[in-house]
């Protein structure tokens, strides 16, 4: 029964040609957040963003990144927005407050605004964990929300059937 259903498929395509982005980066830890932000650049450039349509924001602390990404979304000039931070636990008292409003804080952001915002907040103990995903995910929102916003969805060429299943990311 089941198999008789194609439903369309409505995917964000990784091109970042023609789209723009607003990257929020605290430069608290900055010898975490630079690294970060570079990461996603490279991934924005590799995937044919131009210089002129991407624009970076600094801001003191994780803390701040919400309002700044609220800000950028009001302007609207971007179609994807990527928050860059990096909350160490041990540094101070009030590192879970610090988490738990940051991430929060983009969550609404987005939710508030509609604009997709990237959550690319590292909150651990060491520079391990890379996130240069964080620019394919902004990309991939950021097409897949003007397909949502115009009604447009994928061709018949690109439904699912039982024998093509979706591709799993
Ligand atoms: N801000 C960070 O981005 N990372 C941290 O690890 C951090 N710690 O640990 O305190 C941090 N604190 C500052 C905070 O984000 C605000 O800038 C500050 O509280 C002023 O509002």
């Amino acid at each position: 029964m089941a198999d008789k259903l194609q439903p369309r498929s409505i995917n964000g395509e990784l091109t970042a040609s023609g789209l723009r982005f607003g990257i929020v980066v605290s430069r608290f830890n900055s010898f975490i957040t630079d690294r970060l932000l570079t990461a996603a650049l490279d991934a924005l450039e590799r995937s044919g963003a131009a210089s002129e349509n991407v624009d970076v924001v600094r801001v003191p602390g994780a803390f701040e990144l919400p309002l700044a990404a609220k800000k950028l979304a009001a302007t609207g000039r971007y179609d994807a927005l990527i928050a860059i931070g990096c909350i160490l636990r041990g540094e101070t008292a009030h590192y879970d407050y610090v988490c738990s409003e940051t991430s929060r804080g983009l969550q609404l952001a987005q939710m508030d605004t509609g604009l997709p915002v990237i959550f690319c907040v590292l909150t651990c103990d060491t520079l391990e964990q890379a996130i240069d995903r964080a620019g394919l995910a902004a990309i991939e929102m950021a097409r897949l929300s003007r397909k949502l916003a115009s009604g447009k969805s994928s061709s018949a060429a690109s439904r699912t059937t039982s024998s093509r299943k979706p591709r799993r990311r």
